[in-house]
């Protein structure tokens, strides 16, 4: 039986892999940090299947006695202050989890177990202000946040223990995927959520930011195969992984409201405080060499993605428990 190791098992991604691994029969171990309230809602319906495990990516010590303790054969680390508004507030934070982190990690599996292989949540936020379209594994990167600049530490840091020591470490520089485990404050969860809300009477408005921003939007559980699959090659490369399709705030909104009869125009309002200090205008990936070597396609279109995140929502506010 292989051996796996989620950092961020608690968070969306985390938990939609934590599932496919243990459906192919893998042991799940997820690193989860200390809390005074647990925040597991997201594993909830599995975790008598996991084996959870604490440390924090800020204390080294509690890594290396971690991965002495699980001898992984694979390690995810999808760990990462993920909110990129909150990386201009917390900019310091940002850089000692989601850059440092990574050396953390990647040194205590040197020590402790360097024939484990090792993926790294990398990011379309690296390309930021896009040198070229469509995005692909040799485009420039020019990030625009804390949080973009915090992940190409991360990304050149993985790129080189591969070259410096050996190592099995990989990225997948992952386009935004969704699902309904999205976090609340995200801008897809936030508008499905708002519909659910506006629809069942619970909410007037929608305060909202740039709608003009363009993102290549996929599925969470499409995303996680393909951190798998980048896992199971013989050799250590990066993917980029996208859908190879770009739709802006707005179209995002306008598939939201009229999926439950309701014209966005009537509800949205712009508001300043949601506008960033540096916007990423417009992301599109390619993600050919997914295709070719990996045999990775994305399953869940655009609007398939809109609607079930709606149907989700309304469930959920309608009181009824939402697995999805
Ligand atoms: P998420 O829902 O925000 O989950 C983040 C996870 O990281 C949570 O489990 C969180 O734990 C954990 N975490 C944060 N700081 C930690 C620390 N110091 N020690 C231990 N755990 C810590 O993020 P996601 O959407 O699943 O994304 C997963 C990864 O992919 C992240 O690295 C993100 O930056 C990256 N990424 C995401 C996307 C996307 O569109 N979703 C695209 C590209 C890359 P708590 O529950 O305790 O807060
Ligand atoms: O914003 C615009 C906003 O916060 C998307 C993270 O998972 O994907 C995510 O980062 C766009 C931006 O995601 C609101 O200005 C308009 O242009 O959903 P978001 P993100 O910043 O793209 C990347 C790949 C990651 O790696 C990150 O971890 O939507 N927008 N109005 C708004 N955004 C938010 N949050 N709220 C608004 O009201």
């Amino acid at each position: 039986m292989k051996k796996a190791l989620i950092t961020g098992i608690t968070g969306q991604d985390g938990s939609y892999l934590a599932e496919l691994l243990l459906s192919k029969g893998y042991e799940v171990t997820g690193m989860v940090r200390r809390a005074s309230t647990e925040t597991f809602e997201r594993i909830a319906h599995f975790k008598d299947r996991l084996t959870l495990r604490q440390a924090d990516l800020l204390d080294q010590f509690s890594l290396v006695k971690l991965l002495e303790d699980v001898r992984p054969d694979e390690i995810y680390n999808l760990a990462a202050m993920s909110f990129v508004p909150t990386s201009w507030s917390q900019p310091i934070l940002t850089g000692e989890f989601t850059a440092l982190g990574v050396t953390k990690l990647l040194e205590a599996m040197r020590m402790v177990c360097p024939k484990a292989k090792f993926y790294q949540a990398s990011s379309s936020e690296m390309f930021g202000k896009v040198l070229e379209t469509p995005q692909s594994e040799t485009t420039p990167f020019y990030p625009r946040s804390p949080y973009g600049v915090a992940k190409v530490y991360g990304h050149f840091i993985t790129v080189n223990y591969r070259e410096s020591y050996n190592l099995f470490a990989l990225s997948g520089i992952l386009f935004n995927h969704e699902s309904p485990r999205r976090g609340k404050e995200f801008v897809t969860r936030k508008i499905t959520d708002g519909v659910a809300r506006i629809k069942l009477g619970k909410q007037k408005e929608l305060r909202m930011g740039n709608l003009d921003a363009k993102r290549d939007w996929g599925f969470s559980g499409d995303y996680v195969r393909a951190m798998w699959m980048m896992l199971q090659q013989e050799t250590a490369e990066d993917y980029v992984v996208a859908t190879g399709e770009t739709h802006s705030v707005r179209e995002f909104l306008q598939i939201a409201f009229s999926h439950v009869g309701l014209n966005y125009e009537d509800y949205v309002v712009i508001d300043p405080e949601f506008i960033r200090p540096a916007e990423v205008d417009l992301l599109l990936g390619t993600p050919a060499k997914a295709r070719r070597n990996l045999g990775w396609e994305p399953e869940v279109s655009f609007e398939q993605l809109v609607t079930m995140m709606v149907d989700a929502d309304m469930a959920r506010q309608q009181g009824k428990t939402v697995t999805a």
